[in-house]
């Protein structure tokens, strides 16, 4: 028998009606204001729906907005939070809509209808305050930033219901919800997974990290975030092709499983660690792996200060366990992956490309060195360059 972890506050939200319930709230819709959300609030609205970000009912009033900016908190101080899920359309939507009021939300395209909000506060964001402690810099060349100020000026607050998940026609085998990860890994008899977070394609340093934590618990999750992202990432559906290549070719079957996070990617560094853990224990997970410069964007963050800021928590207050790794790579005196902690040579010996440098080779259709990256990796990614233009 397995034995799950519990979702954070201890319960996982559902807020998706089904059959009559949803039907009568289809047919209300119409008659409500209407709001069309963009990638990144349909991807909150679609977390809060499944449970990904229990405890949140809906988007955040501004006595949860403050705990979390000031105190790394939601309110009550027991429970880790921090990156505000808020809801700031444009404020010539915002001004149309009044407290009391129920609001029809659309996914991006218009015209599927997610559900509602039931709006109980209007509330002036605090963009620079946020900006400074979630993502310790106001610099609005930071993409974290830089969505944080693109909000609009008022918050929408209130508990939601979902009629619909957001109709997505990519990968619908992978986009399982937490009840369903919880149930596959119970299925499956895992006690104890470990959850991995990538927005890149998985090169050998990415392997050898979870290939490490699998030797210590019963399954490893592979969870990319799939939500919007900066620009020159690489986008989801060819990672998705590079993770099943990886995966057929070189990972157990019968332990790991491969599923997407469908948040939007936020660079907020130290932050967004804590808040991607207590994400992936949502979806059932015990560890989480985070490496260096986690969800770090450009030099805003020390290397591993996305490690150490879990030392700054009371660990029940987030209570899924880090699994810390150094900087990793292929050491050609040891003739396999290491790290500062495992390998005594000097960096010379060290496999070292630059992000830069393997886009240029992968362009140039050169597939980057067995010691950098898997050549099925490689291949994926060259003939996706080559389609690109
Ligand atoms: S992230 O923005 O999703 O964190 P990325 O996909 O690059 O970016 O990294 C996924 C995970 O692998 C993160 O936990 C990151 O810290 C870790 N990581 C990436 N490269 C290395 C490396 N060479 N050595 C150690 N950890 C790494």
């Amino acid at each position: 028998m397995s034995s799950l972890i519990a979702p954070h506050g201890g319960t996982l939200v559902n807020r998706l009606l089904t059959g009559e319930a949803a039907a009568s709230l289809q047919a209300r819709a119409g008659s409500l204001p209407r709001l069309v959300l963009n990638s990144r609030q349909g991807s909150d609205f679609e977390m809060i729906a499944t449970g990904a970000l229990s405890p949140l009912t809906g988007f955040m009033g501004s006595e949860a907005y403050e705990a979390v900016i000031n105190t790394r908190h939601l309110p009550g101080g027991t429970l880790a939070w921090t990156i505000p899920i808020t809801l700031a359309p444009e404020d010539s939507v915002s001004a149309g809509i009044e407290v009391g009021q129920e609001v029809a939300l659309y996914y991006e395209d218009g015209s599927t209808l997610a559900g509602v909000i039931q709006v109980f506060e209007k509330y002036p964001l605090q963009k620079e305050k946020e900006a400074q402690n979630v993502y310790r810099t106001t610099d609005e060349a930071h993409p974290g930033v830089a969505a944080v100020n693109a909000q609009g000026a008022t918050a929408l607050a209130g508990d939601i219901q979902a009629v619909a998940l957001p109709p997505y026609g990519d990968f619908p085998e992978h986009r399982l919800t937490p009840e369903q990860t919880r149930a596959a890994f119970a299925e499956r008899g895992w006690n104890t997974v470990v959850a991995f977070q990538t927005r890149n394609p998985i090169h050998r340093a990415h392997e050898y990290l979870q290939k490490c934590a699998l030797e210590m618990v019963d399954g490893l999750l592979v969870h990319p975030l799939v939500g919007a992202t900066k620009g020159d990432d690489i986008p989801a559906d060819v990672r998705m092709k590079c993770y099943v290549a990886l995966l057929d070719n070189y990972y157990p079957k019968d332990r790991t499983m491969l599923a997407v996070n469908p948040a939007a990617m936020r660079y907020a560094g130290p932050s967004e660690a804590i808040f991607h853990a207590i994400i992936r224990k949502n979806y059932g997970c015990t560890h989480f792996i985070v490496g260096r410069d986690h969800a770090g964007v450009g030099n805003y963050y020390g290397t591993y200060d996305a490690q150490t800021i879990f030392e700054e928590f009371d660990p029940a207050a987030i209570d899924i366990v880090p699994l810390k790794f150094e900087h990793s790579f292929w050491c050609n005196k040891c003739e396999g992956m290491a790290s500062g902690k495992t390998c005594p040579h000097d960096r010379a010996n060290h496999v070292a490309l630059s992000g830069t440098k393997v886009r240029e080779m992968l362009r140039a259709g050169e597939i980057p060195p067995m010691e950098f990256t898997r050549p099925e990796v490689a291949e994926i990614l060259i003939s996706a360059m080559r389609d690109a233009g």
